[in-house]
């Protein structure tokens, strides 16, 4: 299997300023960084060379999107003031969340842009599967500002390239990270070519959006999960709502937002998943991608904010797309997998079995004919 990668080192400097942690810094808050900060991801793309991986993967150069690509998704007007927020020293993109440094604008162009990247590798068939280790992450960005540490919804950003220029018209996302993937949702809302799926921790961020009634006009599917889910929840969920609800939709090629704070070791997400769960949980999502859509398959990353652990999830996911072993594993499973939080409770069975009621139940239009496609 040939698995397409990009990273590119500007994304690292993308600047989200001195923090403590989620708030800034000031008063009682000493600074720190903010906790999206360039350690987690550089660190996965070191992982990646040092473990030898790398020379198995296909490097897939990063390039900008273009305005053209941008406002395929997203208004004139919030493209012009990250622009202007850019080139004047930095801004928010929005919920004042979401900070920015000098020259964020041409790095969030790289993060869509390197999705496009890793999708075109995809689509003309040099690479099987495709992962963009991006950032600024971009799943919670709406049409008109940013939001959540994103500024250009880089997934659908992808899509839209990838629907205007490579005559793609269905497209499943499948939204692992701990947080909803509201902005991915928004935008293909009413959009019966596009699927949206999102497991998340329950109303964790944004705080109201994510619910099992929250199904858009019938596209999106949302399955969040109680806190203190591990492995046994996740591959359940994968197993018996994702993979069936693919299978019913068929999809073209099937986008994944890849974020890893549903980690056991997230300071932000409540979850216990682990190196060897989300390696299972892609072995699921390629699977379906060979059954579907001849293995078509692009990740673009997400959240993930532990700098020692995310490193090994990445690595653990990127073993699974390109079928190669490093033997690196997972140096902190004997700390985590043994934990008896990774067994599916009944409570959490319970959100699993509402949502797969709800994975036949979309609205969607019938796939073509396989004749016909
Ligand atoms: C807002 C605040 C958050 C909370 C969570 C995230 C996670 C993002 C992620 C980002 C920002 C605070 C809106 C604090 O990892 N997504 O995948 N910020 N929440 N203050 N205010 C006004
Ligand atoms: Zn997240």
């Amino acid at each position: 299997m040939t698995t397409g990668y990009v990273w590119h080192e500007r994304y690292a400097w993308h600047d989200t300023g001195t923090h403590a942690g989620l708030l800034p810094a000031g008063g009682p808050l000493q600074p720190y960084h903010n906790f999206e900060s360039p350690e987690s991801k550089s660190r996965f793309a070191g992982l990646v060379e040092v473990s030898g991986l790398l020379d198995h993967l296909l490097r897939v150069r990063a390039r900008p999107a273009t305005e053209t690509d941008i406002l395929r998704v997203h208004t004139a007007q919030h493209l012009e003031r990250i622009k202007a927020g850019s080139a004047a020293g930095g801004g928010d993109a929005g919920d004042g969340a979401s900070p920015f440094g000098a020259g964020s604008y041409e790095i969030a162009l790289l993060a869509a842009g390197g999705t496009i990247a890793a999708t075109e590798a995809v689509l003309t068939g040099q690479a099987d599967n495709a992962y963009a280790l991006v950032r600024p992450p971009g799943h919670h960005a709406v049409r008109e500002h940013g939001m959540g540490y994103c500024i250009f919804a880089n997934i659908a950003v992808a899509i839209e390239w990838a629907r205007a220029t490579q005559g793609v018209e269905r497209v499943a996302v499948v939204d692992y990270d701990v947080h909803h993937g509201n902005g991915t949702q928004s935008i293909y809302d009413d959009d019966p070519d596009v699927l949206t799926i999102s497991l998340h921790q329950d109303r964790l961020f944004p705080q109201n959006s994510g619910s099992l009634e929250d199904r858009g006009t019938g596209t999106a599917l949302n399955i969040p999960l109680p806190a203190g889910c591990g492995n046994g929840a996740y591959t359940e969920a994968v197993r018996r709502v994702v993979v069936p609800a693919l299978h019913g939709f068929q999809p073209d090629i099937i986008m994944v937002a890849s974020g890893f704070d549903a980690s056991a070791n997230d300071p932000l997400g409540r979850m216990t998943v682990t190196a060897a769960g989300y390696r299972t949980i892609t072995g699921h999502l390629v699977q379906a991608a060979q059954d579907l859509c001849s293995g078509r398959l692009v990740m673009s990353h997400e959240g993930g904010y532990s700098a020692v652990y995310t490193p090994f999830c990445g690595l653990a996911v990127l073993e699974a797309l390109s079928g190669h072993s490093t033997g690196v594993g997972d140096p902190f499973s004997g700390t985590w997998d043994a934990s008896p939080q990774h067994d599916l409770t009944p409570w959490q069975n319970e959100v699993i079995q509402a949502a797969e009621v709800l994975a036949t139940r979309l609205r969607l239009r019938q796939p073509k004919p396989a004749s016909a496609r």
